[in-house]
């Protein structure tokens, strides 16, 4: 009998521990703007692939540098770069990338070490993905045109590494691979909002393919959101 209370005292306090930190934690938000001259970047051309020229009625803007209103920044993979107590563990949903109008959707991804990666290809047509991790294990996948999915996930830790296509060589994308999930790609926005950070002070890591890494350091209170916003300029300005 006190042994059944014991143990139900125990779980108790478990709970209460479990309980206390996602209470307190709050959401780091923040937006990110180019402050460069803003350069002129041709669409992409995909005349070499007539089946993928015909997938676009418009032309394709380049995905170098992608500006919304007010030159805010898209696809700037901003994270957590100090240890996080009480991180997460690796989600078993997929994160997808999809081969969609010979191009990458999204452009530039986050996954968590051991979380499946999906690869779409809703074209239809040849493509193969070709990642170039240096700390995992690089791979060359064919993804012919009856094959619309795979999956593959990643071991390690590791920071952004390209993705491409030898198909259509303008088809790149980024991934990351992270040990938790405080992370997040700024939208057309320029906006990113990561959820969940206990109370503590950080430093945040914000990378461009481009345009390289900022960081900043942000502290995060209890209960009350906090905000970093980044900038980048172009080399050399
Ligand atoms: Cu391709």
């Amino acid at each position: 009998m006190s042994r059944q209370l014991l143990t139900l005292a125990g779980s108790t306090l478990v709970l209460t521990l479990a309980a206390g930190p996602a209470l307190a934690a709050s959401a780091i938000s923040g937006t990110v703007t180019y402050t460069g001259k803003v350069p002129t970047l041709k669409p992409i051309s995909m005349d070499a692939d007539p089946a993928c020229a015909a997938k676009h009625k418009e032309p394709v803007p380049s995905d170098m540098l992608v500006l919304g209103p007010g030159n805010v920044m898209a696809n700037v993979m901003v994270r957590v770069k100090s240890p996080v107590p009480a991180a997460s563990t690796a989600p078993t949903q997929p994160a997808v990338i999809d081969q969609k109008g010979c191009h990458y959707e999204p452009h530039v991804l986050g996954v968590l070490v051991g979380q499946p990666l999906k690869l779409k290809n809703s074209d239809g047509l040849l493509h193969n993905v070709h990642a170039l991790p240096k700390v995992n294990t690089p791979f060359n996948m064919a993804m012919p045109a009856n094959r619309t999915e795979a999956e593959t996930k990643f071991g390690k830790e590791e920071g952004m590494f390209l993705v491409k296509c030898d198909v259509h060589g303008w088809m790149t994308a980024y991934v990351g691979v992270f040990a938790n999930s405080y992370f997040a790609v700024s939208g057309k926005d320029g906006k990113f909002s990561i959820a969940g950070l206990p109370p503590g002070t950080y430093e945040i890591e914000a990378w461009h393919e481009k345009l390289g890494v900022k960081t900043g350091s942000v502290t995060v209170a209890a209960d009350k959101p906090a905000t970093i916003d980044f900038a980048f300029a172009a080399p050399g300005s």
